[in-house]
């Protein structure tokens, strides 16, 4: 066997929190990764151990913000030059959203992927109104690629979404804040047979349809969306195609979730495997 002739995988890092049942976060985050051949790194920002005694609500618990920065500092200097593709998931409070802020700043990035995790299931609306705020203010303006499902899109365009027209002009909306391509998310939050996800990029609108497979939010789906993206966008595709096969990818995953004792099932990243080799 030659190890000299194995291709170099891209480097790709993500920034996200570790959800310790394994279905969304980091844990998805890597998963998606290695499916999708590249090389993944995670630097934590905080540990969210659902509590089966409350109602399996998140107990949330920070990374001390000189932690996140070690593990940033390690990590960009560690690949200087071979690292320019992030993703950005749960960051949880106005401190570690700075601290990021900074690591980013260090360096340029050609892509920079968002999902603005603004509450987890389970979070009640408004928890965290002042992380809301810094998010949007010091991370939105960096990224290039942004995925807010429903209740983001409501939140960042300022508009009530129940269609897919509003979902398109949420997309816009959210284009015109951020100068970012942009997947709004209808998932099974709007009415109809379909999941239904709406890109634009400033000049392309494209439908992403697929059947709903239930009716139910699946654990890891967004976190998997836009983890498959980052993934593509790193190996070199366009925005455009990155969100389809991103789609694609997510929709294998959900029709193969894994059941547990929680009431929610989790997205499985190796369906779409399997759905190739069936
Ligand atoms: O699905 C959003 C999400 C992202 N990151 C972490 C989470 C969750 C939801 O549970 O726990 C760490």
């Amino acid at each position: 066997m030659s190890f000299e002739t194995a291709p170099r995988p891209a480097i790709t890092l993500t920034i996200a929190g570790s959800e310790a049942t394994g279905g969304a976060g980091a844990q998805a985050d890597l998963k998606t990764f290695q499916e999708l051949g590249v090389y993944g790194i995670t630097a934590l920002t905080c540990i969210v151990s659902f509590d089966p005694k409350d109602n399996w609500n998140h107990r949330f618990v920070p990374v001390d913000a000189g932690v996140i920065a070690d593990q940033l500092e390690a990590i960009q200097t560690c690949y200087a030059g071979s690292l320019d593709t992030v993703k950005i998931g749960m960051l949880g409070s106005p401190t570690t959203i700075s601290t990021v802020r900074s690591a980013l700043q260090n360096q340029d990035w050609k892509n920079v992927v968002l999902d603005p995790v603004l509450i987890c299931k389970g979070q009640e609306p408004g928890h965290a109104l002042d992380t809301d705020q810094a998010l949007k203010a010091e991370i939105l303006p960096l990224a290039t690629f942004v995925t807010p499902n429903h209740f983001e899109a409501e939140s960042l365009s300022g508009i009530t979404i129940t269609s897919v027209e509003d979902l398109t002009e949420a997309a816009r909306i959210i284009h015109e804040i951020s100068g970012a391509a942009v997947l709004a998310k209808g998932g099974v939050r709007i009415a109809g047979p379909d999941a239904v996800d709406v890109y634009y990029d400033g000049t392309v609108t494209e439908i992403l349809s697929a059947p709903k497979v239930g009716e139910v939010a699946v654990s890891g789906a967004g976190c998997s969306l836009a983890a498959a993206i980052t993934a593509e966008l790193a190996k070199g595709a366009t925005p455009l195609e990155a969100a389809r096969t991103a789609k694609a990818f997510v929709t294998a995953g959900i029709a193969a979730r894994v059941s547990s004792n929680a009431p929610f099932d989790a997205l499985w990243q190796g369906g779409a495997r399997a759905a190739v080799s069936a």
